[in-house]
């Protein structure tokens, strides 16, 4: 494969270009990375821009459902849609494929977007890293919005959040009178709260859950990254197609006022400065995976269990030699 070719042809908007250059960076093969390493440096040039959108909620809320809506409804604007996904539980991926093949059927059929499931990795990093690229590959390959879905369970979110402009916290009514249980963590990277399946019998308990989570976010400490009243908590139906245009008016506004200010670019500067400490870490980590380097931690661990050694002095020594 020809890197400068493909990247030529990813530019010029070649969808099978696309989903290959997706299939390499998704290899762990040595020369597969390594050729990814090449088209990802080739690509950083092409100067395009989309909008990365976010997207996480529990199981059930309704996700699936929100981005065929939500997507068509941008694809009718003239838009081009590409969507992600990061779901770092193997045992879950093989069954939430099929899911969204049918719960996305007119989407996937839309010429203007493209729609790629998650790999079945287990390994959270090694998903990280492969939508990240991923994005970066969808944006040069000229889509006007990447969404990025996520299901929310534990660090999938930070990982989500660290990639996109703006992240979107699906929800879904609550039966009781109190907040449901979303981290205070996973509030605060909200910028928009989306109260979903506003319809129907459900649609008094939708507003009443919104305006909780309206006053909640009041409660949050100020964000610079904020203009005045957001972030916001609105109520959507996916189901009825109701409230996303607000949604999307809602996204291009935040979007557009960062611009403006500066912490578009500021933010996206950020993601890459941690996206670069993370690479620095997983590297060091990954130095010690070697069969040589397990050897070496195995015949120090001996001697430190048998108090020959200090942990300390082993762990020093084992570096040392990891190092050289
Ligand atoms: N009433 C109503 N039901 C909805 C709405 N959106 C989704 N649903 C229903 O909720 C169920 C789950 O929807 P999905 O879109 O599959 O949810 P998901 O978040 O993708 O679920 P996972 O992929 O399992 O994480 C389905 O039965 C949908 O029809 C809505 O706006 N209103
Ligand atoms: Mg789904």
């Amino acid at each position: 494969m020809d890197t400068a070719d493909i990247a030529q042809k990813i530019i010029s908007g070649d969808r099978r270009a696309l989903a290959r250059a997706i299939t390499l960076i998704e290899s762990a093969r040595a020369d597969h990375r390594t050729q990814a390493a090449a088209l990802m440096e080739a690509l950083k040039s092409a100067g395009k821009q989309a909008v990365r959108i976010g997207l996480s909620g529990t199981p059930g809320v309704g996700k699936s459902t929100f981005i065929e809506s939500f997507g068509l409804m941008l694809t009718a604007q003239g838009l081009r849609v590409a969507v992600l996904a990061v779901d770092p539980s193997s045992a879950r991926s093989g069954g939430s494929i099929l899911g969204d093949k049918t719960r996305m059927e007119r989407l996937s059929r839309d010429p203007a977007a493209f729609i790629r499931p998650s790999p079945s990795q287990s390994h959270l990093g090694g998903v990280a890293r492969r939508t990240r690229e991923a994005v970066a590959l969808c944006e040069a390959a000229g889509f006007d919005v990447v969404l990025i879905e996520t299901v929310g369970v534990g660090q999938s979110e930070t990982v989500v959040a660290e990639m996109s402009d703006l992240f979107v916290l699906l929800l879904a009514p609550a039966g009781g009178d109190e907040l449901q249980g979303v981290k205070r963590g996973i509030m605060e990277m909200a910028d928009l709260i989306l109260v979903n399946k506003a319809d129907g019998d459900l649609k008094p308990a939708a507003m009443r859950t919104c305006s909780d989570y309206a006053g909640a976010l009041r409660l949050l400490r100020k964000r610079p990254q904020d203009p005045e009243g957001y972030p916001k908590a609105m109520t959507v139906s996916a189901l009825q197609d109701e409230g996303l245009h607000r949604a999307w008016d809602e996204m291009t506004a935040l979007v557009n006022w960062r611009r403006d200010t500066g912490h578009f670019d500021g933010r996206r500067a950020e993601q890459a400065r941690y996206w670069f400490g993370q690479e620095v870490r997983q590297g060091l980590l990954a130095r010690l995976e070697t069969p040589a380097a397990r050897a070496t931690m195995q015949d120090y661990a001996a001697r430190v269990a048998a108090g020959e050694m200090t942990p300390t002095i082993a762990a020093a020594e084992v570096l040392r030699q990891i190092d050289s």
